[in-house]
């Protein structure tokens, strides 16, 4: 695939979009079927990062080094950042940002919510938000369920042989409104997550903590919750997952105007966006 010197031409090939999308599906099936036949019966913990409970897996390694190997080998030209620590600068102002298992702790635990998320974004993905994605795939290998979107082409979801467009729930208000969150490893910062969900449990349907923030962006996308929001996720848990809920018809933001970042990151249905913002923004400094 030629590569042009202005990276933001891709922005106007579909052609393009689609082969990056097509990229990121491969290499995220392929570490995700690694995650699980290669998994050792006697699976420990390999290393611990933020915090005693923040761990990662000799799996979680070997799934990064998949991923660099394999879009060293496709995409030699673009860059590299990984959550366990793979990186590479990018010549082609494209740079892949890989989360080789989203919901470690879940994997560890043989719980089935955890997933290979990829994305490739364009702009500076050294920081938090100076970067869009323009193509992404998160593989959740436990329910061979692979989701998918490139920027201004849909999202999808594709199961059992069955491609299935992906569209956000369309509830009216909050308190019908069944939304995702998640929480950091450090306690104090637990502590400031539990008193907001706390406020926001009466107000809403119902809360759901997967432990995994691809995911949870994912099931936005496909309506299996109305919102998600969580303070505190890095460039890797979102970067393909809020892709595939933009492209599913969520609205995807940090506190509102803002885009999404450490601070906070949150997916809605657009008639629960705003009321659900109000009750999760500003409060997580
Ligand atoms: C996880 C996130 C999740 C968060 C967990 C954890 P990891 O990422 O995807 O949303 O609630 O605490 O940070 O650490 O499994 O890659």
């Amino acid at each position: 695939m030629a590569e042009t010197t202005d990276p933001h031409e891709i922005l106007n090939d579909p052609v393009r979009l689609i082969e990056l999308r097509e990229i990121a599906k491969r290499v995220a099936r392929e570490a995700g079927e690694l995650i699980v036949t290669d998994r050792p019966t006697a699976l420990g913990v390999a290393d611990t990062k933020s915090s005693e409970t923040d761990v990662v897996t000799v799996m979680d390694q070997r799934s990064e080094q998949l991923l660099r190997e394999r879009l060293a080998e496709l995409r030699p030209h673009d860059g590299l950042l990984g959550e366990e620590g793979a990186s590479r600068p990018s010549e082609s102002g494209l740079t892949w940002i890989v989360d080789p298992i989203d919901g470690t702790v879940n994997y560890l635990y043989e719980h089935p919510f955890y997933a290979v998320s990829v994305a490739v974004v364009i702009g500076d993905a050294s920081g938090e938000d100076g970067w869009d994605t323009v193509a992404a795939a998160v593989y959740a290998p436990a329910m061979d369920e692979m989701f998918s979107a490139a920027l201004g082409q849909g999202a999808t979801l594709e199961a059992d042989g069955v491609t299935t467009d992906l569209h956000v729930n369309d509830p009216h208000e909050l308190s019908l409104a069944l939304i995702g969150t998640g929480f950091g490893y450090a306690a104090q910062k637990r502590a400031v997550q539990a008193a907001i969900v706390a406020e926001l449990l009466p107000k809403a349907r119902d809360i759901r903590r997967g432990g995994s923030a691809a995911l949870d962006l994912c099931f936005v996308a496909g309506g299996r919750l109305d919102a998600y929001y969580e303070s505190g996720i890095n460039a890797w848990d979102r970067a393909a997952g809020q892709l595939i809920a933009a492209e599913a018809g969520a609205i995807v933001s940090g506190e509102i105007g803002e885009k999404p970042g450490k601070n906070l990151t949150i997916a809605a249905a657009p008639k629960v966006y705003a009321e659900l913002a109000s009750c999760v923004g500003a409060k997580t400094r």
